[in-house]
C-alpha cells in the first residue's frame, strides 16, 4: 500500500513538533488515525495534501462561519497586507471593528482585541479580580476557556479528550484559586459561593458549551447565574468564543436575554486570522491599561490583517439577514436526516443541537453536563467518524468537540452527509 502525504508529513512532524502537531485535538489521537495535513479549503470544502475532497464540518473549529476563503474576507486581507502588516501602532481598523463589536452585542461598551481567546479569558480573569478586589473564580466541570492555569482544571476539550482534565505544570497555589460547579446545577454553585463567601471574583461559563460536544443551558440556568452573581458582586463572564456570532448574531448572551459583565470573544471575529478579544461594562473596562492599573498588552495586538479580515466578517453577517436562516435550514435538516437514521435503526443516541453547533453523543442519556457526556461510548464514536471520513465527511476527531455548519453548506452537502450517515451508522451497528 502506498504511504499518504499526510502519513509522510506527520511522521516528519513527529521529529520536529509535539505530536506533530501545533494543537492537540488535531492529531486524531482518540480516533486511532493519522491526522489529514490540508492543503488548501474553499466554500464548504476541504483538500488533503493528496488531493482528496471533504465536506467540512470543523471549520477552522468554528471561525467559518461563511465557509473557507470568502472572496470578501480575502480580498480585504490583501488589500490590507499590500499597507503593511503590523505597525505596533493603532489603526482606523481597531476603531472600526471595535465600533461593530459595541453595536452587535450591547453588554460590550469597550472592548480589548488580543489575539486569541485563550488570551481573551486570561485577561478577563484578572481584570475581574483587579475590580473586585477578590481572588477565587468559578468555573464548569467540562467547559473549556483557553489552556491558561487557572482554566486547567477539569477541563473540557483536549483535555478531556485525552484524560488529563487537570494538566501538570500548574501550580496547587494557582488551581486554588479555581472552583468547579457543574454545568446546568444551580445548587452546586450556591455551596460554591456560601463555602466562599465574598472571596470570588468571577464566574466563567460557555453558555451553551462546545468544549464537552455541544450542551445547552437548561432553562433558566443563565439567569439563575447572573442573579446569584449580582447578589454575591461576582463578575459574571461569558466565554462566546464559540457561540458569539455563531448560534446568533449577538451570540448566546441576545438568544438567552442575560447581559454578562464580560464576554471573551475570539474565532468569528477573526475572520479565519488569530483574533481574541475581551470586552464588558464601561465601569470594569476602564480598569484596563493605560486608562487604568490592570496591565495586559500585546504587540500583534489588533493586528492590521486580522482586523480587516474580522471586520469584514462582522459587517457580512451583520448586514445579511440570510445568512443565519441558512445556518439554521442547513442545520435541521442534517439533525432531521440524522435522526431518521437513528429512529431506522432504533438508536437511541443524543443530538445536541443549538443552531449551527451540535454533537451526536453515542450514549441514549441525556447529554446536560461533564458526567453525562462522559457515558458516551467514545469507541463507537471512533468507529464513527473513520467511516464518515473514508465517505468524505471531516468531523472534529473528538467525541467531545462541536461540530459548524455554515452558510456555504449546500443542500446538496448536507444530502450527502446524511447518507454517508446512514452508511456509517449501518456499518457501526
Ligand atoms: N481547542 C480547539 C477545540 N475546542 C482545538 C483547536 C485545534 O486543535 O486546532
Amino acid at each position: 500500500m502506498n504511504t499518504s502525504k499526510s502519513d509522510t508529513l506527520f511522521e516528519k512532524a513527529k521529529q520536529l513538533i509535539p505530536g506533530g502537531v501545533n494543537s492537540p485535538v488535531r492529531a486524531f489521537k482518540s480516533v486511532g488515525t493519522n491526522p489529514l495535513f490540508i492543503q488548501k479549503a474553499k466554500g464548504s470544502k476541504l483538500w488533503d495534501a493528496d488531493g482528496n475532497e471533504f465536506i467540512d464540518y470543523v471549520g477552522s473549529w468554528g471561525p467559518m462561519l461563511l465557509g473557507h476563503s470568502h472572496p470578501k474576507i480575502i480580498e480585504a486581507i490583501k488589500k490590507t497586507a499590500e499597507n503593511g502588516t503590523s505597525f505596533g501602532a493603532p489603526t482606523e481598523l481597531e476603531v472600526m471593528i471595535a465600533e461593530l463589536i459595541t453595536k452587535i452585542m450591547p453588554s460590550i461598551e469597550m472592548v480589548r482585541m488580543v489575539n486569541s481567546g485563550t488570551e481573551a479569558t486570561m485577561s478577563a480573569i484578572r481584570l475581574a479580580r483587579a475590580y473586585t478586589g477578590k481572588d477565587k473564580m468559578i468555573k464548569f466541570e467540562g467547559c473549556y476557556h483557553g489552556h491558561g492555569d487557572s482554566f486547567l482544571i477539569k477541563a473540557g476539550s483536549g483535555a478531556m479528550t485525552f484524560g488529563v482534565p487537570d494538566s501538570p505544570g500548574i501550580p496547587k497555589g494557582i488551581a486554588d484559586y479555581t472552583l468547579t460547579a457543574r454545568f446546568n446545577d444551580i445548587a452546586s454553585v450556591e455551596e460554591l459561593i456560601s463555602k466562599n463567601k465574598s472571596e470570588i471574583a468571577a464566574l466563567i461559563v460557555e453558555p451553551v458549551v462546545g468544549n464537552m460536544g455541544c450542551i445547552p443551558p437548561r432553562e433558566n440556568f443563565l439567569k439563575q447565574l447572573r442573579q446569584l452573581c449580582t447578589r454575591e458582586n461576582i463578575v459574571l463572564i461569558f466565554d462566546e468564543v464559540m457561540t458569539g456570532f455563531r448560534i446568533s448574531l449577538g451570540g448566546a448572551q441576545e438568544l438567552y436575554k442575560i447581559k454578562p459583565d464580560i464576554t471573551t470573544l475570539g474565532k468569528i471575529i477573526g475572520g479565519g486570522l488569530p483574533v481574541g478579544a475581551y470586552g464588558g461594562k464601561k465601569e470594569i473596562m476602564q480598569l484596563v491599561s493605560p486608562s487604568g492599573p490592570m496591565y495586559q498588552a500585546g504587540t500583534l495586538s489588533g493586528n492590521p490583517l486580522a482586523m480587516a479580515a474580522g471586520f469584514e466578517m462582522l459587517s457580512i453577517i451583520s448586514q445579511d439577514k440570510s445568512v443565519y436562516k441558512i445556518l439554521e435550514e442547513r442545520s435541521a435538516q442534517l439533525e432531521n436526516g440524522m435522526r431518521e437514521t437513528l429512529q431506522k435503526f432504533s438508536l437511541n443516541y443524543r443530538i445536541n443541537r443549538v443552531g449551527s453547533m451540535f454533537t451526536l453523543f453515542f450514549t441514549d442519556k441525556e447529554v446536560f453536563d461533564y458526567d453525562s457526556a462522559k457515558t458516551s461510548d467514545t469507541k463507537k464514536f471512533a468507529l464513527y467518524f473513520n467511516e464518515m471520513l473514508m465517505q468524505g465527511i471531516y468531523l472534529a476527531p473528538s467525541q467531545f468537540e462541536a461540530a459548524f455548519v455554515s452558510a456555504a453548506h449546500s443542500t446538496e452537502d448536507i444530502e450527502k452527509t446524511n447518507r454517508a450517515f446512514a452508511e456509517a451508522i449501518k456499518n457501526i451497528t
